[in-house]
This record gives C-alpha cells, structure tokens and sequence, in this order.
C-alpha cells in the first residue's frame, strides 16, 4: 500500500502581506500633509507593505510611479490623481496586469468607468455648496448691501477646484446681493495664495468685500496678504475657505477666517480595509463618500481640541 503521509503537517501558511503603490499628489498643503500620515499610519496598522511616491504636484511623476509600481507586481494602486484628465493610457496598463486601482481623494475623467474599482474621498461640489449656502446667510443679514467677492482657485483641471467652484456658483448664482470681481488659481498653496491676493488688493483694495478660498492654506497666505495691506482679515474682508486644517481653526480663533468647511484627509483606515476587500474579491461600492461638517468661527474654540488634523 502507498505509504501513508502520516500526519504530515503544513505549516500553516501565513497569509502574503498586500502590496499597495501608492502615488500621492504632493505635499502642497496642510490636508495633503494629513492625507500622507492617515495613509502612511493605517498602512502599519494594516499590515500592508506600501511602497509610497510624492509626485510634487506633477501628473509625469504619477504615471512614472504607476508604472513603476505594474512592474512591481504590486497587488494594488491607489492614488490621488493631481488633475482629472491624462490617465486612460496608464490605466490601461495597470488593468492589463491585472492589477485593481482604487481612487482616493480626488476623482479621473476616463471613457472606461471600469478603469478603476472604486474612488473614497468627499463630495467637492457639496462643499462648494456649503461655502456658498454660508455666504448667502451672511449677506442676508446685512440686506441691501452688495458684496464684491474674489476666488483663489485650487489647481487648475483639479476635481476638487473644479467641483467646489461649481458647488459655489450653483447656490450663489441666484442671489444679486453677491457680485464675482476676480477669479484666479492659487494652486492650493499660502505661498500663491499670497502673492495672487496682494495682485487682487492692488487692483481692487477695499472693494473687495469677500475672499472665497478653495482650501485653507490658500486662505491663510491671503490674511497674510490682507494685513500686510492694512486691512482686517475677517472683518474688512470676510474669509470662507474649505479643508477644516489647524491653521484655519487657529485663523479663526483669532477671527482672521469667518468659516471652513471641513474635508476630511483621514481616509487611511477606509483606504486598507478597501484593498483588503478587493483583492479579497469582495465587491465594493464604486464611491465612498466621507462624512464632513461646517465650522464657522463662533465654535472653533470648542472644536478646536478635537480636531484630529
Ligand atoms: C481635497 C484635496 C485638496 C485639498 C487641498 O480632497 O484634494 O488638495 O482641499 C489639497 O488642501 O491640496
């Protein structure tokens, strides 16, 4: 008779860890900062091995990064792709060898939905809404009176500067009391947003009732602009910003910065657990949406010790 394995025993096969390539826009702003140490640390946490790129803002570092990684072999891409449009060639690549791309923070602009599992990360054109619905309550308080409002743009064909200024005009549009005098890209930074706001007051001055900003990081080179004028942050010129970073709850405290609507970077935990279902096999939902609030300047106070970025 065949001899019998007897009770030969397997050592129990411990599970690979998954490997993710990660391409991250930047390090532009205080939320990207944010955004890098969530996925950074729910990686750990995970057990996941990532093997993690900064593009600096640029979209070549991102596809050289992406195809670094589907030479890797890696199990899984995810990235937070610097503007919308320019990925459908890579994409393809990545889908060739089979590996699944998760989209996080921001969204792409391709023909083939199936290009990518999933995209995790906020609804931009609702925060846009939200800094315009704020806006229109502030001016209805002052009726009769017209606010001329300029607008630091986010990085031009980016989602969230596009998506947050269609918000914004969407829920302003109808209200005459609001007027649009500039509108100009600050590309997410203090350095830009100081600089093109002090262009802004050199042209404009003390017209300029209302400063829309698209993050605030923007927001904050422009107080820095706006006192350096002579004019009072958050009393002269009415501040409403997006992200909900530290600096914007210190500006606030300081009642430089009237409002910031909160997007949230933390999305590290919700990315891993993502990969592990997909490569699991699991479906997954093709958008997850993080959950975010308003914080005007009366309760930055209170807030403020619970702010976990
Ligand atoms: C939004 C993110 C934006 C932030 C900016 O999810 O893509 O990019 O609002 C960051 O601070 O630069």
């Amino acid at each position: 008779a065949a001899l019998a394995l007897a009770g030969a025993a397997f050592p129990a096969m411990a599970a690979k860890p998954l490997v993710m390539g990660f391409s991250q826009v930047g390090a532009e702003s205080e939320w990207r900062t944010a955004n890098t140490v969530s996925v950074k640390d729910a990686a750990k946490k995970a057990g996941v091995n990532l093997k993690f790129a900064d593009a600096q803002q640029r979209q070549e570092n991102q596809v050289k990064a992406i195809r670094s990684f589907i030479a890797q072999k890696v199990d899984v891409i995810a990235f937070s792709p610097v503007v919308e449009s320019g990925w459908d060639t890579v994409l393809r690549e990545a889908k060739a060898a089979n590996i699944p791309v998760i989209l996080t923070d921001r969204d792409v602009n391709v023909a083939d939905k199936s290009l990518y599992v999933t995209l995790i990360g906020s609804d931009f054109v609702e925060e846009g809404r939200r800094a315009g619905r704020w806006l229109n309550e502030y001016a209805k308080k002052q009726p009769g009176k017209t606010f001329n409002i300029v607008e630091l743009q986010g990085t031009v064909g980016s989602a969230p500067a596009i998506d947050r200024k269609t918000g914004f005009d969407e829920v302003t549009k109808g209200n005459a009391q609001l007027k649009l005098l500039r509108t100009q890209t600050a590309e997410f930074t203090r350095a830009k947003g100081k600089e093109v706001m002090e262009a802004f007051l050199k042209a404009h001055g003390k017209n300029i009732n209302v400063l829309y900003a698209h993050n605030d990081d923007m927001a904050i080179g422009a107080i820095q602009a706006i006192e350096e004028a002579g004019l009072k942050p958050g009393k002269d010129i009415v501040i409403v910003s997006v992200d909900g970073v530290r600096g914007a709850f210190e500006a606030m405290i300081q009642g430089k910065l009237n409002v910031t609507v909160e997007c949230n970077p933390l999305l590290g935990p919700l990315l891993m657990q993502t990969a592990k279902d997909v490569k699991a096999g699991k479906q997954v939902p093709k958008r997850l949406v993080v959950e975010e609030r308003v914080f005007p300047a009366e309760v930055a106070l209170k807030e403020f010790p619970n702010r976990k970025y």
